[in-house]
C-alpha cells in the first residue's frame, strides 16, 4: 500500500514529508488509515535519538483512523471500523494479566524502540526498511501497522481529530490522578505544569471532586486556560516560593501532587507542599537519565509520604479510554480547548508551535 508518511532521517529532525510503502497486516495486526495523529512530547524526546532510535523512522503513537485490513486472528476490530491507538502490551506477562498492561514487562521494546523483535518493518522507502511499531503503530502518516491490543473500536460518528490525544497524553494525565493516586472526593491536588499532560491531570482532579486544584504553571496563557478549564487556583513558580504559595490555600498541605514538568526543582520542592499520608506521582521524564529526587527522609517518614512513577495514568485502554470517551461526551474533558490542529504536512511548525507554547496540544490530520 502507498502511503505519505513523516519521515525522520537523523535525530532531531526536521520530519520529511515522503511517500513510503506499508505492509499488508500480518497475523494480530491491523492496517490503519490514519485521520489524526497528536503530538506527544515522547516523540521528541525519541526524535533526539537518545534511545537508539534507528533512522529513517516513523513516528507518532496518538493516532486515530479507520480500519482498512486486518491480519489473521483478529476479531475486535473490521474494516470500516473507526479505532483510536493506544501504547501496546504483550498480554501475557504478570502485569497485563492483572490489568495493569502500562506496566507490560515488554512495555519499553513493544513501545519505546521502533523496532520488532524479529528486525522486520511493515514500512519501506524504496528497497530501504523504515523503522515502524513505535507504541505498536508509528502513526505520523496516513496509513499504518497497529494490533489488535493497542487498536479500541470507536462509534461511527466519533470525532477522530478530538478524540486521537486520549490515547497517550489525555489518559496520562487523567489516568494519574484517578487511577494512579485514586483522587477521593474533598481531597487537594497540586499539577506541577500546565501543558496537555497537565491540564489533564487537573480535568481529573474535577472529576474526582478534588476540593482544591492548583496548578504551578510559568506561563500565563496556561494559568488562565488551566483557571477557564476549572483550576480553583494557579501558581506562578516565578513569583514567590511556590511552597509558601501553596500553604496560603492549604495550610496542612495538599493530599496530592501531579508533576507533569519533569524538572526536579519544583518536584523537590513538591515535597515540602504535602499533608500528611499526600502523595506525589511523577508523570513528566526529566531531560536526564541521571535525574534524582532527593528525599528528606526523616520528614517523608513522619508525615507517611508516597512518591511513585506513573506510565500512561496507569490506564487499561479497553476499559479507561470508554470511560474518558464518556467523560468527553458528558462535557468534563474539553480536549477541545486545548487542542491545535495542524495538515500532516506540517508537522515541523506544529512542533515549533509546541515548543514556543504558542499551541499546547498539536493534533495532525491527514485529510
Ligand atoms: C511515556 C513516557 C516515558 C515512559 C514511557 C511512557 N509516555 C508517553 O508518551
Ligand atoms: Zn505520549
Amino acid at each position: 500500500m502507498n502511503a505519505t508518511a513523516a519521515v525522520l532521517n537523523q535525530a532531531n529532525g526536521p520530519f520529511d514529508i515522503e511517500q513510503v510503502t506499508v505492509d499488508a497486516p500480518g497475523p494480530g495486526e491491523v492496517l490503519v488509515a490514519i485521520k489524526a495523529v497528536g503530538i506527544c512530547h515522547t516523540d521528541l524526546v525519541v526524535a533526539s535519538g537518545a534511545m537508539g532510535l534507528q533512522f529513517p523512522a516513523v513516528l507518532g503513537h496518538e493516532g486515530a483512523g479507520v480500519v482498512e485490513a486486518v491480519g489473521e486472528g483478529v476479531t475486535a476490530v473490521w474494516p470500516g471500523d473507526k479505532v483510536l491507538l493506544t501504547f501496546n502490551s504483550c498480554g501475557h506477562c504478570k502485569p497485563c494479566g492483572k490489568g495493569e498492561p502500562a506496566y507490560c514487562q515488554q512495555f519499553v521494546p513493544l513501545n519505546m524502540v521502533a523496532a520488532r523483535g524479529d528486525g522486520s518493518s511493515r514500512v519501506h522507502r524504496g528497497e530501504t526498511q523504515v523503522s515502524d511499531n513505535f507504541f505498536g503503530q508509528s502513526s505520523f502518516a496516513t496509513k499504518c501497522i497497529a494490533n489488535q491490543r493497542n487498536v479500541l473500536k470507536l462509534d461511527a460518528d466519533a470525532d477522530l481529530a478530538v478524540l486521537a490525544p486520549l490515547g497517550c497524553g489525555i489518559q496520562t494525565g487523567v489516568g494519574a490522578v484517578l487511577r494512579s493516586l485514586k483522587a477521593e472526593a474533598g481531597e487537594s491536588l497540586v499539577v506541577l505544569g500546565g501543558g496537555a499532560v497537565g491540564l489533564s491531570a487537573l480535568l481529573g482532579g474535577l472529576i474526582a471532586g478534588c476540593s482544591h486544584v492548583i496548578v504551578i504553571e510559568p506561563q500565563e496563557s496556561r494559568r488562565a486556560l488551566a483557571t477557564e478549564l476549572g483550576a480553583t487556583h494557579t501558581i506562578d513558580p516565578a513569583a514567590g516560593d511556590p511552597v509558601a504559595a501553596v500553604r496560603a490555600i492549604v495550610t496542612d498541605g495538599a493530599d496530592l501532587v501531579v508533576d507533569t514538568s519533569g524538572h526536579m526543582g519544583i518536584v523537590a520542592q513538591s515535597v515540602n507542599m504535602i499533608a500528611n499520608r499526600g502523595r506525589i506521582g511523577l508523570v513528566g521524564v526529566p531531560g536526564s537519565l541521571d535525574a534524582v529526587l532527593p528525599v528528606p527522609v526523616v520528614q517523608w517518614i513522619t508525615i507517611g509520604g508516597t512518591v511513585r512513577g506513573i506510565i500512561e495514568g496507569d490506564s487499561d485502554p479497553a476499559t479507561f479510554l470508554p470511560e474518558l470517551i464518556a467523560h468527553h461526551k458528558a462535557g468534563k474533558l474539553p480536549i477541545e480547548k486545548f487542542t491545535t490542529t495542524y495538515p500532516l504536512d506540517q508537522i515541523n511548525q506544529a512542533i515549533a508551535d509546541a515548543h514556543s507554547g504558542k499551541c499546547i496540544k498539536a493534533v495532525l490530520v491527514t485529510e
